[in-house]
């Protein structure tokens, strides 16, 4: 699959800049930038670029045969294998006009490169063994990244943590497999692997696997944003949350109950995770027709977010439509946000606050699921807030914070894309299949076919066994130069 030939883009985006930067890479992209680059003004330099690796070099390009120069710069160049992309590779620091860089870049071509495909210096770092495929991937993070908190995450994933480890579970299983084989093979000599052994390393491997799978989670929300709906009955406060969220005056807030008539979404950040919040209108049963259909839309609403945010008015008993309320969020987890706080003293929220949690802790009637039956299995949270002073409002960030980030592996380790993540459950299930198998005391060669769909699950993830296609896919997602 390696392919050597010299590869040339401009790895800096379009339009005028300071500077921009040509990349060169492949075996011939010292002897091309030998051809066309002087140290000197009147081209009489000698340099031995095989000696000089990883320094700047100050000087001049220049087409050979011809008289003028075309730009003064900064060339450096890197001695394969120790390089990016494990090959040869020269970068040019030219002045940032799209008429130069374009004109040095089609020197370089003329004289031997070819134009390099949508991500194929980094395709080059994977292929070259530079890096695997979860950190090829979070390099593409990191150059889309669009808040300081996704271009942290990604940085960890390029760091190679994860991995690492779904590279050791792999090999966990791929000895395991070898020592079922070798018990095949040589019953007398080596005999069955012992059934508490296997059990347990299947029950390693599975818990490892689900810990690496929960991070997409919270990388999904890092990445493309969590989805947060505010709900509750009219009059609690929502629009005014929203406002006081986004700290400016979205949505038209008054005292007459159904005033939000149609969800209103709007995107913000809480320390680098994009939130997509959404406002709707009051839940509560009426005959009026927009109201209605403002309804519906707040269930849609709730259907398609991550969480939601309950609010319920302090300054009013608990009613038929907060349970109504209730009912809607189902089975969807939720921080129950007590609002107007500024109207109650110490004792009346304490009071509050009991009534709340018989309120929740009392099944739902009607014709929920069971899953669903009980509010309080999926009230993550609780807080006070005052939408109208924005007391509490801080705290309730930190709660949604928390949510979105509490399956991160952590500082070290980033979280794994959907891509690697769907692999991790993959291999879960094939490993589930081992589990029965063995339960069933079936012979052990029974166990090689799920133990290698596991195994070729998290070879795929990690890049170390993966299609040729998917490679083609994945790369042609990197920008041109990168
Ligand atoms: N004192 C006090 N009043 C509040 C607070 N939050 C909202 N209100 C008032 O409650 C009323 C309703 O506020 P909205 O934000 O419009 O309530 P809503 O839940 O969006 O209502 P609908 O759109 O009708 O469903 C307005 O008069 C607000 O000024 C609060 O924290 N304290
Ligand atoms: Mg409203």
């Amino acid at each position: 699959m390696l392919d050597h030939d010299t590869i040339a883009a401009i790895s800096t985006p379009p339009g005028t800049g300071a500077i921009a930067i040509i990349r060169i890479s492949g075996d011939r992209a010292l002897a091309i930038i030998a051809e066309i680059f002087s140290s000197k003004a009147e081209r009489f330099s000698s340099i031995d670029w095989n000696t000089r690796s990883h320094e700047a070099i100050h000087g001049y390009i220049f087409e050979p045969g011809r008289l003028e120069l075309i730009d003064e710069v900064v060339v450096i160049p890197y001695k394969g294998p120790g390089t990016y992309t494990g090959e040869d590779l020269v970068e040019i620091n030219c002045h940032g006009s799209p008429v130069l860089t374009r004109e040095i870049l089609e020197l370089c071509l003329r004289r031997g490169a070819r134009l390099a495909r949508p991500g194929e210096f980094t395709q080059r770092a994977f292929l070259s063994g530079r890096l695997d495929l979860t950190q090829a991937e979070a390099v593409l993070d990191l150059i889309q990244a669009k808040t300081t908190r996704q271009g942290r995450q990604a940085i960890s994933v390029l760091k190679g943590h994860l991995g690492e480890r779904l590279k050791l579970v792999r090999e966990w299983l791929v000895e395991l497999l070898a020592r079922i084989v070798a018990g095949i093979d040589f019953p007398e000599e080596v005999g069955e692997v012992d059934l508490d052994d296997l059990g347990e390393v299947v029950a390693r491997c599975k818990a490892e696997l689900e810990k690496l799978g929960k991070t997409a989670k919270s990388g999904r929300f890092l990445r493309d944003g969590l989805k947060l709906a505010i709900v509750g009955k009219p009059n609690a406060g929502k629009s005014s949350l929203l406002n006081q969220l986004l700290s400016f005056e979205r949505a038209i807030v008054t005292d007459i109950p159904g005033t939000t008539r149609d969800s209103i979404e709007e995107l913000f950040e809480i320390n680098g995770i994009p939130i997509i919040l959404i406002d709707t209108a009051g839940i509560r049963v009426t005959e009026d027709k927009v109201e209605r259909i403002g309804i519906e839309r707040t269930q849609k609403a709730i259907s398609e977010s991550d969480l939601a945010l309950m609010v319920v008015d302090v300054s009013s008993d608990w009613s038929r439509e907060d349970d109504e309320v209730l009912k809607e969020v189902g089975g969807l987890p939720f921080i129950l946000v007590s609002n107007k706080t500024d109207l109650l003293n110490g004792a009346d929220r304490s009071e509050f606050g009991n009534r709340i949690n018989s309120e929740l802790s009392k099944p739902i009637e009607s014709n929920v699921s069971d899953e669903q039956q009980n509010g309080s299995l999926n009230c993550l949270e609780r807080t006070y807030v005052s939408a109208k002073t924005g007391a509490g409002i801080d705290e309730l960030k930190s709660k949604i914070e928390q949510f979105a980030t509490k399956d991160c592996s952590g500082d070290s380790g980033g979280s794994l894309n959907q891509r690697q993540a769907q692999l991790c459950w993959d291999a879960i299930a094939a490993l589930e299949l081992v589990e029965t198998t063995i339960a069933a005391a079936m012979p052990q060669d029974c166990l090689a076919t799920d133990l290698k769909t596991a195994i070729n699950c998290l070879s795929e993830a990690s890049g170390e066994d993966v299609s040729e296609e998917l490679i083609t896919e994945i790369f042609s997602r990197f920008c041109i130069g990168k």
